[in-house]
């Protein structure tokens, strides 16, 4: 719902992730040089999946050749927290769970766009090592709680750095601030409907159920010209480009993954006196299938 920009522009020019043919060894004297087996057999693996549990030891970093961790703060969105490196803020629970920490300290005495930074977080993302156009795309997660908590689950458009935002394209899969602690919300955003224009909605538990209190699925399927939310397989929302007034469709082409956890920012606002540190997003999860 609000602009958000990639931090680091230079990863996004990054290798693509290799695909690893399997090929089986063939005694066949006409079998074709390696070379041409291999480019055909990459050609038969378009599929495009991702597979990440979160099994690893307690206090264990992410896996790199999955994850890379963006670092310093963002000030498109207002948001007040500074991204680190390393573990402090992104860690495996041991339990077969990734935790996003929010805390609300300093210890590397970071600056932000208003000054010393008063929280530490995460973002993660998948910029250089996995993108895919369509799939389904799916993170099991349990939520923060408290005014100006913003977990996210989503993707930009791997063209970023050429095209810009929000021409790129950007899919929130999950976003929620705090302050509603019943609803999710899933939006689209491009060329004439970025920020607050963005073309969504939210998805609301019943009952006055709180999105903290469990794990929860957040999902699209993603498919040509078309993208439909679900929470917890319940589907919500489908977008075409007939909802987009006449502005370019921009969801036919790469994308990759970013898991983040921002405090404050325009659209939460900021944390008050009720909001307790620390804060975590506890991610069972998070896979792909079906993609391209
Ligand atoms: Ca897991």
């Amino acid at each position: 719902m609000r602009f958000r920009t990639s931090l680091t522009a230079g990863l996004l020019a990054a290798a693509a992730l290799g695909t690893t043919p399997l090929l089986t060894a063939s005694a066949n004297a006409d079998a074709p040089p390696r070379a041409e087996r291999t480019a055909k057999a990459e050609g038969a693996a378009k599929a495009a999946e991702f597979k990440d549990d979160f099994d690893g030891p307690e206090g264990s970093a992410v896996d790199k050749s999955k994850w890379q961790l963006e670092t310093g703060d963002n000030v498109n969105n207002h948001e007040r927290q500074y991204y680190t490196s390393g573990t402090d803020n992104a860690a495996l629970d041991g339990k077969g769970n990734l935790v996003i920490t929010a805390k609300k300290e300093n210890p590397g005495n970071y600056d932000c766009w208003y000054g010393k930074c008063e929280y530490t977080s995460a973002r993660l993302n998948t910029a250089g090592t996995f993108k895919t156009t369509y799939g389904h795309a799916e993170a099991r997660m349990k939520i923060t709680q408290g005014k100006g908590m913003w977990p996210a689950f989503w993707m930009l458009g791997e063209d970023i750095g050429s095209a810009g935002w929000p021409a790129c394209g950007e899919i929130d899969v999950m976003e929620n601030v705090g302050h509603e602690p019943g609803t999710v919300h899933g939006t689209i955003h491009g060329p004439g409907y970025s920020g607050g224009e963005g073309i969504g909605a939210g998805y609301t538990l019943p009952d006055g159920q709180k999105f903290a209190d469990d794990f929860h699925t957040f999902a699209v399927d993603w498919s040509p010209e078309k993208i439909t939310w679900s929470v917890d397989g319940k589907e919500y929302q489908t977008r075409t480009p007939a909802d987009l007034g006449g502005d370019k469709w921009v969801f036919d082409h790469p994308f990759y993954m970013i898991l983040n956890l921002a405090v404050g920012g325009d659209w939460p606002g900021d944390p008050d006196g009720d909001t307790k540190f620390p804060q975590q997003l506890v991610v069972d999860y998070v896979h792909v299938t079906g993609g391209n």
